[in-house]
């Protein structure tokens, strides 16, 4: 049996338990290929792992549609305002020379770069869509390094299962998560750029992990921090995101 035609039994078995008998049966079948959300266990819980799981064994490796240069928005949207925070506004003074990534956890090398240490990594650009779950999107095009090469570079341990990310402490700190399949994916990238320039503050700049494979929550902006990890229990309420540790799902796949 091919590979895809065995995913293609496990997730239609998935789906059929899923009506015939019940969401939450379907969940134990997904648990046996290791394929259960931290969010799993609220009122949505076995939606989410029928969704996440669907994506995973039925396109793994799928990539983020990426779009011609004259869709490139003209006005983009930035969700918020930049931060006014002394932290935030001392180091934007003097040009965020001492922003810091700091790479830790389950790694063999834990290391820490400064935007223009990442600036000298194999840069890689992407034209995408960046679609809130409020229903508004623009396309823009970001350039970094995806944040595979860092993850090489400092050598993740065989039991890595995640990898968290989150933004200086401004305000409420925000932090998320993606899988292995999404933090190795080649257009996941540690983004720096936008349309050609640095990364505008509105838009996370000096640094946003750019995510174009799920929706806008998951791109987190003014990131200081990855940790990788084997189980998210640690991290806030422990369903691997402050989105879903709020109302939000933790896999936002699009
Ligand atoms: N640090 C931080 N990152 C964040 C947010 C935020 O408020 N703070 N908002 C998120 C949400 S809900 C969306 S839709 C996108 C918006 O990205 P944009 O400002 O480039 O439009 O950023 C995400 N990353
Ligand atoms: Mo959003």
């Amino acid at each position: 049996m091919s590979d895809t035609t065995r995913r293609k039994l496990i997730t239609t078995g998935i789906a059929a338990t899923a009506g015939v008998a019940g969401l939450a049966a379907a969940a134990r079948i997904a648990d046996q290929y290791g394929l259960i959300p931290p969010d799993s266990g609220g009122i949505y819980g076995p939606g989410e792992t029928l969704t996440y799981a669907a994506h995973r064994l039925l396109a793994p490796d799928s990539l983020a549609r990426e779009l011609p240069r004259s869709k490139i928005s003209k006005v983009p949207y930035p969700n918020g305002k930049p931060p006014t925070d002394e932290i935030f506004t001392s180091q934007q003074a003097n040009g965020f020379a001492d922003w810091k990534l700091t790479v830790e956890g389950m790694v063999a090398r834990p290391a820490s770069f400064s935007i223009a240490e990442l600036k000298r990594f194999p840069a890689s650009s992407q034209i995408t869509h960046l679609s809130c779950e409020e229903g508004w999107s623009y396309v823009a095009e970001w350039t970094g390094v995806p944040l595979s090469h860092v993850l090489n570079l400092v050598g993740i341990l065989p039991q890595a299962k995640y990898v968290v990310y989150s933004s200086l402490p401004i305000k409420r700190r925000r932090y998320d998560s993606v899988d292995m399949s999404d933090a190795l994916h080649p257009q996941t990238l540690i983004s720096y750029g936008m349309n050609g320039g640095d990364l505008p503050v509105g838009h996370g700049g000096p640094l946003r992990l750019r995510v174009p494979r799920q929706l806008g929550y998951k791109s987190v902006k003014y990131i200081t921090n990855l940790t990788v990890t084997d189980s998210l229990k640690g991290f806030g309420k422990g369903r691997g995101s402050s989105a879903a540790d709020g109302a939000y799902a933790w896999y936002a796949g699009i």
